[in-house]
């Protein structure tokens, strides 16, 4: 196979988030968000994992940028703890919560890595979700005010913003099937939440604008579902639309087009008339952004039956079911099959004509193998991963305009409902002396960046 080189100035990351790998749950004046009451109830995460100490990103910071030093990445994706820098939700932020991204800004920078921050990444401060959570239209402006508050303390050093990661995880798995936090199971709130959610990436973009200098870049980040029909039949292709409405376009039409899926409204009638959608809320939605974030980790294939309830899917009840797809499976298992990431790029290619493209999460959970020596040997996510940089660059070679390449994740940390079972990480972490040793995966990400490429 010849040599695949990615393009002069392609952007190689490693992505994490705050409540799976800082820790420092209760410093500094941080209170708690809904993933630390989540966690912190029985029977919630595997095991009665927490967050409380995960990674202790928090107190090792410069270990963790010096790590990411050494593999050469461009640039890295974290997220911005809510409950640190406002901890009610509401009101001034709290300097010494700002101070631990500036530290951590400032250490990027100094290793020559560009920082790229995300605003929320699922740690809703409690007290929002006890005044009504992501259903309740308030939240958005919530949102935005604590954006103006980050935006206003990091702007000056950091050129690359994201609002939200993944809403349809926010919406679907906090508010419709509960296997995430605050873990409610009510499909009408869901579609609330989605809108606000919606509300909330665009109000915030108007106040990052407002507080930035001209040349930041803000984008949004979607775990847009790569989705395929079991056939062509009429009732399999119907399976498909309504999956495609409540898993995607829920999101990419109201922010890129200004508008609501019109099938989407018919299919969940039963459950809302969608009146909290009030105008003037698709102007907001659709304030331009510069680019989409895209995660993908698997396809999923469908067609009709039904699913199990609750489920994280309103409106496809009951007309569809989830059909594992054959193939090798992740530790998640999850399928791996990165024809289907390249297929969601050049899908966004089509239908978002001139937004540039970044793969802000790709990865996968394996269990790692230390041999006596003390190495950790992870075989099968060096074949994932390379699989799929193999699949973006197909998709760059067909005209897609990708900038860059975030690998989930950098360290292993708290997998949300799977707790710390599931390591994703290139670099594995003892969580209980909390050493970090590089797996060879890390080594092999260090050789690509290198490079610029894959070998032949
Ligand atoms: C993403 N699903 O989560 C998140 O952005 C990360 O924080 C997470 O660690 C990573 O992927 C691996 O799970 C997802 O059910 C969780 O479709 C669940 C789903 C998708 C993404």
């Amino acid at each position: 196979m010849d040599e695949l080189t990615f393009p002069a100035g392609f952007r190689w990351g490693t992505a994490t988030a705050a409540y799976q790998i800082e820790g420092a749950a209760d410093e500094d004046g941080r209170t708690p968000s809904i993933w630390d009451t989540f966690s912190r109830t029985p029977g919630r995460v595997r095991n009665g994992d927490t967050g409380d100490i995960a990674a202790d990103h928090y107190h090792r910071m410069a270990e963790d940028v010096a790590l990411m030093k050494d593999l050469g990445v461009t640039d890295y994706r974290f997220s911005v703890a809510w409950p640190r820098v406002q901890p009610t939700g509401r009101g001034p932020a709290v300097q010494k919560g700002l101070d631990f991204y500036r530290r951590l800004v400032d250490e990027l920078r100094a290793a020559d890595i560009r920082p790229v921050a995300t605003l929320y990444h699922w740690d809703l401060p409690q007290e929002l979700e006890d005044a009504g959570g992501w259903p309740h239209r308030d939240t958005a402006e919530r949102f935005a005010e604590y954006a103006g508050h980050v935006a206003a303390a990091l702007g000056d050093r950091v050129a690359t913003w994201t609002t939200l990661n993944e809403p349809w995880c926010v919406a679907f798995l906090g508010y419709a099937s509960g296997v995430h936090a605050p873990g409610r199971t009510e499909a009408a709130a869901s579609l609330r939440a989605a809108h606000h959610l919606n509300l909330a990436h665009g109000r915030a973009v108007q106040a990052l604008r407002a507080a930035l200098p001209r040349t930041a870049e803000v984008s949004l980040t979607l775990n847009v579902h790569a989705l395929r029909a079991l056939s062509g039949s009429e009732a399999d292709r119907d399976a498909l639309r309504r999956v495609d409405a409540v898993g995607n376009r829920i999101f990419l039409d109201p922010v890129f087009h200004g508008r609501l899926p019109e099938d989407l409204v018919a299919d969940t009638a039963a459950l809302t008339d969608w009146s909290f959608v009030r105008d003037g809320d698709l102007e907001v939605t659709a304030t331009p952004v510069d680019s989409l974030g895209v995660n993908y980790y698997s396809p999923a294939v469908v067609g009709a039956g039904t699913s199990e309830a609750p489920s994280p899917w309103p409106g496809t009840e009951p007309h569809v079911r989830f059909v594992p797809a054959p193939g090798p499976r992740t530790a998640m298992d999850w399928p791996v099959d990165a024809d289907g990431l390249y297929e969601l790029l050049a899908r966004l290619r089509d239908e978002l004509p001139g937004t540039p493209l970044m793969v802000t999460e790709n990865g996968a959970a394996y269990d790692d193998y230390a041999d006596p020596s003390g190495e950790v040997h992870d075989p099968e996510r060096v074949a994932y991963l390379r699989a799929h940089l193999a699949g973006v660059h197909r998709a760059l070679a067909d005209g897609v305009d990708v900038r860059g390449y975030f690998l989930w994740s950098l360290l292993d940390n708290f997998e949300w409902a799977y707790g710390y079972g599931k390591r994703f990480g290139i670099v594995h972490v003892d969580f209980a002396s909390q050493r970090r040793t590089p797996k060879d995966s890390a080594r092999w990400y260090a050789d690509v960046i290198a490079r610029g490429g894959l070998r032949g």
